[in-house]
């Protein structure tokens, strides 16, 4: 940061004020996290100086031994953390990802299922909005709007009335257990191919406490960063009969020169999350959320489905009077970051909704357990039952840095 600093003052300055506002406030944004410190080294490491299109030992450059070696550990370690048989790890995000995915299997105009976006799907399973619902022709599913659970008889009812190429699942904003063998079988019966998402969920999966995706799904996509604690990110799982269409859907199908830089920090955190200290980790994640899910339920909170299974909790903030938006922007006020988010059957735009999107991954990076969640649940409650208060929001600040202050991030790198 010193060079930094003399070479670019402005940038640098943004970066310190970041690394403050990470440091004193409380991330309970459900698909963001806190990287180690290697994985921070890797991912600012001169491997970002190299072009390497291509795959290891067929590169369109020379010069790539290095990073030949660096991506097999990445593809390897992927691999034997999922129990996969193959891994590309370039795409540069998960919705590259899942763009390789509809290049490999999919036409122009090619009918998919997938989970609206509105009800907890992704902007990349087919939402008009998007590339994925503009080339292809998407059809939804949601949740029961009863239950907020996913109907599993329902999305095979669906299936098979219109026959989708590909059935995609997994979530963004959904709080409950997938049942990613279902979806396999509902995509088996119907002769189409199977998509898992696992994004939101990588880590607790790969740790053993959500039922894989892998060997049910044809293919599984996911991201680095979210619960799996890694680089930004996306890669590929699949057998090694998709090997080599997925590789040529990724390159040269939809990108170029892969962030080198990035995959050897997927390498880390892919060895990383195989360590028995991380499974440790994704436990407290998941035993996190459900005391923040008991906390703001006895603080007059309605819980989307009642609560939570993983990582996230979705809240209903319509018998609390304000919309997601309000409650989003009070809370940022008071130090706590988290998003507005649309909840089933929504009624607001994406841009106001009812909802807001809690998380646990980042906060128990920090070190936070249960008893700092029923802190947070209290503070999200104070300031939401009065949320245009700036005097409350104020006083919950300073509590909030207090606490924060004592699971500090990064110390050696604080300027
Ligand atoms: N936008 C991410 C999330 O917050 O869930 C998913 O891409």
């Amino acid at each position: 940061m010193l060079h930094l600093k003399t070479v670019d003052p402005e940038i640098a300055s943004l970066i310190s004020q970041e690394e403050n506002r990470q440091k004193m406030g409380l991330e309970l944004i459900a698909s963001e996290n806190l990287v180690s410190k290697a994985i921070l080294a890797a991912n600012a490491s001169i491997m970002t100086n190299k072009y390497a299109e291509g795959y290891p030992g067929k590169r369109y450059y020379g010069g790539c031994e290095f990073h030949d070696r660096a991506e097999n550990l990445a593809r390897d370690r992927a691999c034997s953390l999922f129990g996969a048989q193959h891994a590309n790890v370039q795409p540069h995000s998960g919705s590259q990802a899942n763009m390789a995915v509809y290049f490999a299997t999919l036409k122009p105009g090619d009918i998919i299922l997938s989970m609206n976006l509105s009800q907890g799907g992704h902007l990349s399973h087919g939402s008009p909005v998007n590339f994925s619902g503009i080339i292809y022709h998407a059809h939804q599913y949601g949740v029961d709007l009863k239950t907020e659970v996913m109907d599993y008889g329902q999305i095979g009812e669906m299936a098979r009335q219109i026959k989708p190429k590909i059935i995609v699942c997994g979530a963004s904003a959904y709080p409950r257990e997938i049942d990613f063998k279902a979806f396999g079988d509902i995509a088996e019966e119907v002769g189409a191919y199977c998509m898992a998402d696992i994004a939101h969920i990588a880590g607790l999966i790969s740790s053993g406490l959500h039922p894989t995706s892998v060997g049910v799904s044809t293919f599984t996509t996911s991201t680095t960063h979210k619960t799996l604690r890694g680089p930004r990110g996306g890669f590929i799982l699949c057998d090694k009969e998709w090997a080599a269409p997925i590789d040529k859907a990724v390159f040269p199908g939809m990108q170029g020169g892969p962030l080198m830089q990035t995959i050897a920090a997927k390498a880390v955190c892919f060895a990383e999350a195989a360590t028995p200290q991380f499974k440790t980790y994704a436990k407290q994640v998941i035993a996190n959320a459900r005391a923040l899910a008991t906390n703001l339920t006895g603080n007059g909170f309605r819980l989307v489905s009642g609560g939570t299974d993983n990582h996230l909790c979705l809240l209903d903030l319509t018998n609390i009077g304000i919309t997601g938006l309000e409650a989003e922007t009070a809370l940022g006020k008071a130090g706590i970051t988290v998003n507005k988010n649309t909840i089933p059957n929504e009624q607001k735009s994406p841009f106001v909704t009812s909802g807001l999107r809690v998380g646990t991954p980042a906060v128990t990076s920090r070190g936070m357990k249960e008893d700092e969640m029923h802190r947070i649940g209290d503070w999200i409650a104070r300031v939401l039952t009065d949320s245009t208060n700036t005097r409350i929001q104020e006083e919950v600040r300073k509590e909030v840095e207090a606490m924060a202050g004592q699971y500090t991030i990064y110390p050696e790198i604080n300027p």
